[in-house]
């Protein structure tokens, strides 16, 4: 007897897209320009969730306000699979936009075609020489800031010098401080190693390195989202995402093409002089939390963001964190505004970000969220114990096993060898906090000698080893209520 399949759901494609049946059952805001009409002015590196729920849908606000330039190309750096199924799907993709006050769902148009570098860099090289091309947006990630990217971001400049192009807007959005600074360096050093001196000078005056600051919590994508994709639009979506509906987008005013200052104010980016305030607010508050969120959540076993923030030992440490610790070294304006807004994005219940997906690559992301407000606590003689007591619960981290007894992954490029440390001195705290303290990727080399840095550490790592990360936090809050 044969049983009776449903029938299969179509795709999300632009034939779909065109038949008008999508998003029938609920409001689903969809694409409502002429994508053929669309000129690619913008190659992404970094097609990662990030980018499509961030960048890509400010220029698709900018393509529904009838500006046809924001098309883009969405290059993979690595993987062949998420740029393979975007452009089975003609670059279209849904994203649900949730948080307290109700979800909804887009469908961004903005995504032109899709590539990949390590398999097509040819590819990259003509986008990025294309004459249309105007803009080079990046979301590569921390470790993505090197001799691979130098090579294929120069290579395509060259191209473009060659054929007589202009120069190009090249934003890093990646959680970096000084991000186009350091984007910036790494393409004249490697103009500089090609010997061409017209290279370099091309680059320095005509191509823009502005600093940004981009902010937008946008889980891993999970087949719960793609699920959810089908029921909502009525087609199966494999490139869907869930967002929040917050976004903030700061840049600094250097564009190759200055009237570009005007055009993305009107959809809503930030166009500053400095972004060195908001990018410090954004990186030791959101992300310095959500490092020590996802690393107590790794060891004490939950698992994601909003389930810790709901308990309250957990909530109270990071408002202590925030308020005592940070806040006092900011220059953005509103700190307390801002911390709540914080607490409440952490708490949406629709993203369910996965702490062990913020806890991945935590040795090349504290020294950028931990690392400044450490050294200027410590330089202004002011309390260090919040940081002293996440350093330990990462030391605890690196055990690679919960304090439930489940192990799992620790996905880092310096993982094997910062596990190894952490396991030679079993049950010496301090043993393991000298070891740890040395490896100077990840700490100033000054911080190793600290004593009143590293006895702080091993206190906390002792409290922890000898009971647990919910003894160590009972134990912090009594002390600091008495401060
Ligand atoms: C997170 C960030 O994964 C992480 O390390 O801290 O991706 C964070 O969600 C974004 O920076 C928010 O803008």
């Amino acid at each position: 007897m044969s049983t009776l399949m449903p029938p299969a759901l179509s795709v999300l494609n632009r034939h779909t897209l065109a038949d008008g049946r999508l998003g029938a059952a609920a409001a689903v805001e969809l694409p409502t320009y002429d994508r053929a009409a669309l000129v690619p002015g913008v190659v992404h590196l970094g097609l990662g969730a990030f980018h499509r729920a961030h960048q890509a849908l400010v220029f698709d606000r900018l393509l529904q306000g009838g500006d046809r330039r924001w098309g883009v190309v969405g290059v993979a750096m690595r993987s062949t699979e998420l740029a393979d199924s975007l452009a089975a799907q003609d670059g279209l993709y849904a994203v649900q936009i949730a948080d307290q006050d109700g979800a909804r769902w887009q469908v961004s148009g903005s995504l032109l075609r899709t590539c990949v570098a390590g398999r097509e860099p040819q590819s990259v090289v003509d986008a990025l020489a294309a004459a249309t091309t105007r803009w080079v947006t990046l979301t590569v990630t921390e470790k993505g800031y090197g001799e691979p990217l130098a090579k294929l971001l120069v290579d395509g400049l060259a191209a473009r010098r060659a054929a007589a192009q202009g120069g190009l807007t090249i934003a890093s959005c990646d959680n970096l401080s000084h991000n186009g600074l350091k984007l910036q360096k790494l393409c004249l050093d490697e103009a500089a190693r090609r010997s061409d001196p017209f290279l370099t000078a091309w680059i320095e005056t005509r191509c823009a390195f502005p600093n940004s600051m981009v902010d937008r919590i946008v889980p891993a994508a999970t087949q719960q989202q793609r699920s959810d994709a089908a029921v909502a639009l009525g087609v199966q979506d494999h490139g869907a995402l869930a967002t929040e509906a917050f976004w903030e987008w700061v840049i600094e005013r250097r564009f190759a093409d200055p009237a570009d200052a005007d055009v993305l104010a009107a959809v809503g980016v930030t166009v500053v002089d400095d972004v060195k305030p908001f990018e410090d607010a954004k990186l030791r508050m959101l992300n310095g939390s959500h490092t020590a969120l996802a690393l107590i959540g790794a060891v004490q076993g939950w698992p994601t963001v909003s389930d810790g923030v709901a308990i309250p030992a957990i909530r109270d440490f990071v408002h202590r964190y925030m308020t005592r610790m940070v806040m006092p070294l900011l220059k953005r304006p509103g700190g307390g505004a801002y911390r709540d807004a914080l607490l409440a994005r952490f708490a949406n219940p629709a993203l369910r970000h996965r702490v062990h997906q913020i806890a991945s690559d935590s040795s090349l992301k504290i020294p950028l969220r931990w690392g400044p407000t450490l050294r200027e606590s410590l330089a202004a003689g002011q309390g260090v114990e919040p940081l002293a007591l996440a350093t330990a619960v990462w030391f605890r981290y690196l055990q690679g096993v919960d304090e439930q007894g489940q192990t799992y992954e620790i996905a880092d490029p310096r993982g094997v060898a910062l596990q190894e440390i952490a396991k030679r001195h079993p049950n010496d705290a301090v043993g393991t906090v000298q070891a740890l303290l040395a490896v100077t990727e990840a700490w100033d080399a000054d911080l190793a000698i600290d004593e009143r840095w590293m006895s702080r550490v091993v206190h906390w790592l002792e409290r922890i080893q000898a009971s647990n990360v919910d003894t160590a936090l009972a134990e912090l809050a009594a002390l600091e209520e008495r401060t």
